[in-house]
């Protein structure tokens, strides 16, 4: 269809498909759905599982959208234009490249030709296949997972590799999850990218060329998905919609949690849950490290240790708290030990190239590895579970799951790394398995990614099919795109200092970013040695991760919050008193979240798009759409500096009423003396706190306040339900203004949950005292406004303020 001189030279053109071909690269378009495009390259059609014109299905770890929205094709001279709902594609038949765009014909995205697009060689190692996109001036790069470095990844360089990092620091990459997903964002106007392999791969953000992003993949292939915007958060649905919505999290694991690798025996947990109550500390969840394991033997307990599992899960739940077991994929290679036999027996586990299976040393030693990229292998595993369901076990926490290997046992058949043989076949990049191990058909180094999603997986279906009356909880370290579906991610082993304080923000934040909403950083640190203020810094900081873990390494001085004398002991008691009070809004949160795709933490883009400053203030996060957190990440800081992007804003510090309006679009120098952590309510934003409690029980609601910031238009949204299961919710909106010398709010609610509650509070900040109030039970003046008590079932309230 073109000279012989194009890249593409033919084209098959269906009602849902464009696939493009020449002799030496092929290209596939498809709209999976509104303002996503797919576009699949095959730099080299050597190397390709392409065939054209019909192509075979492909596994995709990570998608799970299967829709196929029709596309128009026309060509014009050298250019074929691709349309679909909501985004365009212009491909440059010559050149294979392509431009993408936006409904509205915004031009968003950009490839560039590569030289030597594909390097196809032998050993297959040496395989690369390269995207070249534009990088204009002035656009940021936001996600990438889970990442060191401010939320603006531009100039930085990344692989994708999950990694046992240990000691992290902060400049350590690649971390333990790889999430090749980013979001441009130029001139207020948001776009994204997925590229769906999981293969290794390695991006550069503008980094060795200023006008380039260049991601290599080790794979043969570039499968890629472009997303439009234009706000971040259209991104980030699109995204959901592709990858899986995150799961709905039990209430439960919106609490306290306390870890420590050390634990060593029922007593010691007995310990700590006493340790809380007897100083009136909230807790939902308490750890299992691998203390509690036979030898290691994942599945099994020391019964020297902890003797009975389920009567101790009995003793806690009466103490409102849960237990969480660790879980390392490591079996230890032990005949007559069940879980060995059977993986040997079945053919479950990871091979070497040729011959038995892989041997390896974890903390089983030897160890050998299931192989969780596989589905029958990931039901076996899940299923493995039931007995620790049957005895209370209430979540697992899935570690050492990148997969993490000390060293692997050539004197098991390991073809030595590299010595004497083609390059790249043995080879082990840090410590996991090797390239070359075998995945049933697949090579390690296309699936080590997706490792731990696959062991996330296997355990969040087998909790749902062993405890379907209950939501499943899973903490996975390692990560892959999609792992939103399956479990809560936290950032592994970071150190007990305010360095990694500071950078455990824009992390997270770029994990939600990401698609991840779920997750949170070892409070204060796991490695190192923490001290009271960093401890007291770091609960104010974690008091809104969506995960609230404190955590501790082995050999380490225990880190429980009263470790460390007062003040802190107080200060860390109201740290956990805030998030107790905070669970209505996060629950919300995490609702909107499992819905939309959208975060919980947020970038303070998501207010301001266009604006840099808001861009650049990473160490600074938004709580849903209402609350700006600043927290203090710094030792010995009294007060430190804070963006607030344009509109006004209520000084919220600790969650109360502390100051006055502060009009945005600017830096304001926030007081924070060791017990204040910085927070500000947005103009026209509605938050639904409740009364701290030592544990949680359900999400419907007692006690509500409702904390409004009065502005021309006021929305707020409570999500509520029982907590667990999936019985039934309640969705309540409250909607309103001032207008003129009226303040209005109107309440209405969905659902078939019934109130739990009486009366309601609604503390209005920024009117005047009113002279009159209508729909309320009772009122009385506060500092900058007025507190309402109304029945719970109001349906509207109205001031007159002079
Ligand atoms: O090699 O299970 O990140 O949270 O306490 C260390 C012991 C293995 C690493 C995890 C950490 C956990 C520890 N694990």
């Amino acid at each position: 269809m073109t000279g012989a001189r194009s890249l593409l030279t033919d084209a098959s053109i269906g009602a849902t498909h464009v696939l493009l071909w020449g002799a030496r690269a092929a290209v596939e378009i498809r709209c999976p759905g509104p303002g996503v495009l797919r576009v699949r390259h095959a730099p080299s059609s050597a190397v390709t599982s392409f065939t054209h014109p019909e192509q075979p299905p492909k596994h995709s770890f990570a998608v799970v959208a299967d829709g196929a929205l029709p596309l128009s094709a026309r060509r014009e001279g050298d250019t074929l234009h691709v349309s679909a709902e909501g985004a365009s594609l212009e491909v440059s038949l010559a050149s294979g490249t392509w431009a993408f765009s936006d409904a509205a014909g915004r031009a968003l995205a950009r490839s560039e030709a590569v030289s030597g697009q594909v390097r196809p060689a032998f050993p297959v190692d040496e395989l690369r296949s390269r995207l070249s996109l534009a990088a204009p001036p002035g656009e940021a790069y936001l996600g990438f997972g889970e990442k060191v470095g401010p939320l603006d990844k531009r100039g930085l360089r990344f692989t994708f590799w999950n990694t046992d990092a240990f000691p992290p620091h902060v400049e350590s990459d690649p971390l333990y999850a790889s999430i090749p997903f980013f979001i441009a964002l130029r001139g207020g106007v948001a776009w994204g990218l997925f590229l769906d392999e999981p293969w290794r791969s390695e991006v550069d953000i503008a980094l060795n060329d200023p006008t380039r992003i260049e991601w290599e993949s080790r794979g043969p292939e570039l499968d890629v998905y472009l997303l439009a915007g234009p706000h971040p958060a259209d991104v980030l649905r699109r995204y959901a919609a592709l990858t899986g919505r995150p799961a709905m999290p039990p209430l439960w694991s919106l609490g306290a949690h306390q870890s420590r690798w050390g634990y060593e025996t029922e007593d010691d947990v007995r310990g700590v849950v006493r340790g809380y109550r007897s100083r009136g500390l909230p807790l939902d969840v308490v750890h299992l490290d691998i203390d509690y394991m036979d030898a290691y033997r994942v599945w099994t307990w020391d019964r020297s240790r902890f003797p009975d599992p389920a009567r101790l899960a009995r003793e806690l739940a009466a103490e409102g708290v849960k237990l969480v077991t660790i879980v390392d994929p490591g079996i230890k290679a032990d005949e007559g030990y069940a879980v060995y036999d059977e993986a040997r027996a079945r053919d479950y586990l990871v091979r070497l190239p040729r011959g038995g299976p892989l041997v390896g040393e974890v903390w089983p030693d030897p160890a050998v590895f299931p192989d969780l990229t596989r589905e029958e292998v990931q039901r076996w595993w899940g299923d493995l579970q039931k007995p620790f369901v049957d005895a209370g076990i209430a979540g697992i926490w899935n570690d050492m799951n990148e997969p993490a290997c000390f060293s692997v046992r050539p004197d098991r058949g390991l073809p030595a790394p590299s010595g004497g043989r083609a390059a790249g076949l043995g080879a082990i990049e840090g410590s996991t398995l090797p390239d070359d191990a075998r995945h049933g058909a697949r090579r390690h180094l296309e699936v080590h990614n997706v490792y731990g999603l696959g062991m996330s997986r296997a355990a969040h279906e087998g909790l749902a099919r062993h405890a379907p009356e209950r939501r499943p909880f899973v903490l996975t370290r390692a990560a892959f795109a999609g792992i939103q579906r399956y479990a809560a991610v936290w950032t592994g082993d970071f150190a007990s200092n305010f360095t990694h304080l500071e950078a455990s923000i824009p992390m997270l934040v770029g994990l939600g970013l990401s698609g991840v909403p779920f997750v949170g950083a070892d409070i204060p640190g796991f490695t190192g040695r923490a001290n009271g203020e960093l401890l007291v810094r770091w609960m104010q900081a974690g008091l809104f991760y969506p995960l609230m873990r404190n955590h501790a390494a082995r050999g380490r001085p225990a880190q429980e919050p009263w470790r460390f004398g007062e003040p802190y002991l107080g200060l860390a008691r109201a740290a956990l008193e805030r998030r107790y009070r905070l669970l209505p809004a996060l629950y919300t949160l995490m609702h909107e979240a499992a819905e939309t795709g959208i975060p919980v933490l947020r970038p303070l883009s998501f207010a301001a798009p266009g604006d840099p400053e808001a861009l650049h203030a990473f160490d600074q996060l938004l709580f849903g759409g209402d609350l700006l957190v600043a927290p203090v990440v710094r030792p010995g800081q009294s007060k430190r500096l804070v963006y607030l992007p344009a509109g006004a804003w209520l000084d919220f510090a600790n969650l109360e009423r502390a100051g006055s309006v502060e009009q945005g679009g600017r830096h304001v120098i926030a007081d924070a003396p060791l017990g204040v952590v910085p927070v500000w309510l947005r103009a026209g934003g509605a938050v639904a706190l409740t009364a701290p409690r030592m544990h949680t029980t359900s999400a419907s609601w007692e006690e509500i306040t409702w904390h409004v910031h009065a502005a021309e238009r006021v929305s707020g949204r409570l999500y509520e339900d029982e907590g667990d299961g999936h019985g039934a919710s309640r969705v309540t909106r409250i909607e309103g203004g001032l207008d003129g010398a009226t303040f209005a709010l109107e309440r209405s609610a969905t659902g078939d949950l019934p109130l739990a509650r009486e009366v309601e509070t609604i503390r209005v900040h920024g009117v005047p005292a009113p002279r009159s109030v209508v729909g309320a039970r009772s009122h009385r003046a506060i500092d900058g406004g007025v507190e309402i008590e109304v029945a719970a079932d109001w349906l509207r309230i109205e001031l007159q303020v002079p």
